[in-house]
């Protein structure tokens, strides 16, 4: 049984929106004090004159120009601008900013997905038709958080997730870059390895050893070279590195199963093709679920005969669990009352009673 046996429902791809608020809490700061506009300001733990033990939150863009950025010692900050202002953390204030934020960017969205406090990305409607289209909404979408919510925001725009993550952060702050699909390798190739998302200063030292330190290195590396070095991480890498990523904008909270059904070309009862389209779905559902990093409790099998009878049955388990052998196994229990001498035309399998696994994860490892 081979995959061109079945047709299974591949999603449509759009244009997608990568939004990220500029020195996010700092900013908020600025704006409930107007006179520390244009000023260095950092948010963190006390510095104690030097002496503090905590770390930096964010500061603003002013404050960088000292060096001083996010997770760097307080001390170190306050050597580096002794006369900045240094702000307590008041995550309330920023909380109930981030929520309208939010809000104002879901009215933009026809797909939405929030991923930090200050990050999200956007699909927008069918209307928006092309990147012309899409670059006057997102000029429209600053506009919209800077009129509401009195602070700016960087936004990408381009073919996929990956692409525009990058590209909100490359003219921060108040920036807006758009990255059409034939423009993706030229955008990309330029940058060091560590833009990518997920690639942190440990694999960025490791590349760079062997001699990869841009994006377009990393691109045309030999994968087997890569796979050695990295395993599957390594082939992951390289289509990152060459601007490659089918992960969609999904609302989480809304994701309540995952499923993947498929037709026979031609009706069948033979157990052997039955049981191997199921488990080329299975295989799919199971790579859904590790990418949105969900754990199941149940399975769902459907079955439908060349009558058009159809009929569902599921079992629940009493563990969470991502096993692609449970759902294997648990699917072929299910079926195992519809194989005889009536043919089937479509089988699909599915789990619900999701939950995630782990929140505090960046892009990449979806795919890791
Ligand atoms: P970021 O979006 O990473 O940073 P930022 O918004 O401050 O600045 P940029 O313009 O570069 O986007 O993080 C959002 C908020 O999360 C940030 O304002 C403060 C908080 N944060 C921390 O508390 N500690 C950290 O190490 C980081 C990176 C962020
Ligand atoms: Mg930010």
């Amino acid at each position: 049984m081979s995959a061109s046996n079945l047709k299974i429902n591949a999603p449509k791809r759009r244009i997608t929106f990568h939004v990220d608020m500029d020195s996010f809490f700092a900013s908020v700061e600025v704006r409930e004090r107007p006179e520390l506009r244009g000023l260095p300001v950092v948010v963190g733990s006390d510095p104690k004159g030097g002496l503090g033990r905590g770390v930096v939150s964010t500061c603003s863009y002013e404050a960088r120009k000292y060096g001083i950025h996010s997770a760097m010692p307080i001390s170190q900050a306050y050597r580096l601008c002794p006369d900045a202002v240094f702000l307590p953390v008041n995550m309330k204030l920023y909380a109930g900013v981030s929520a309208k934020v939010m809000e104002v960017l879901r009215g933009f969205a026809d797909k939405f997905q929030q991923v930090s406090v200050d990050e999200a990305y956007l699909v927008p409607g069918p209307e928006i038709r092309n990147f012309e289209d899409a670059a006057l909404y997102a000029l429209r979408i600053k506009d919209e958080i800077q009129k509401q919510e009195g602070i700016t925001c960087s936004v990408g725009v381009a073919p996929n997730k990956l692409i525009a993550k990058i590209a909100s952060g490359f003219q921060k702050p108040d920036g807006l870059t758009v990255v059409r699909p034939g423009d993706v390798r030229e955008f990309l190739f330029p940058l060091s390895v560590s833009k990518i998302p997920g690639i942190g200063g440990k694999t960025a030292n490791t590349l760079k050893a062997m001699g990869l330190s841009r994006v377009e290195d990393l691109a045309n590396c030999d994968v087997q070279l890569l796979s050695e070095k990295f395993g599957k991480v390594g082939l992951r890498m390289k289509q990152l590195a060459n601007g490659l990523d089918f992960t969609e904008v999904r609302e989480k909270e809304n994701v309540k199963s995952i499923s993947r059904h498929g037709t026979f070309v031609e009706d069948t009862n033979d157990p052997v093709k039955i049981t191997g389209s199921l488990n080329l779905l299975v295989e799919s559902v199971h790579n859904s679920l590790l990418k949105n990093r969900f754990l199941f409790k149940t399975v769902i099998l459907t079955v439908r005969f060349e009558d058009f009878s159809t009929y569902t049955r599921s079992k629940t388990i009493p563990i969470w669990t991502s096993d692609i052998f449970v759902i294997k196994r648990t699917a072929l229990q299910l079926l195992s009352e519809f194989i005889g001498n009536r043919k089937l035309r479509l089988v699909g399998i599915g789990v619900t009673k999701l939950r995630e696994r782990d929140e505090k994860q960046t892009l990449i490892t979806d795919f890791f």
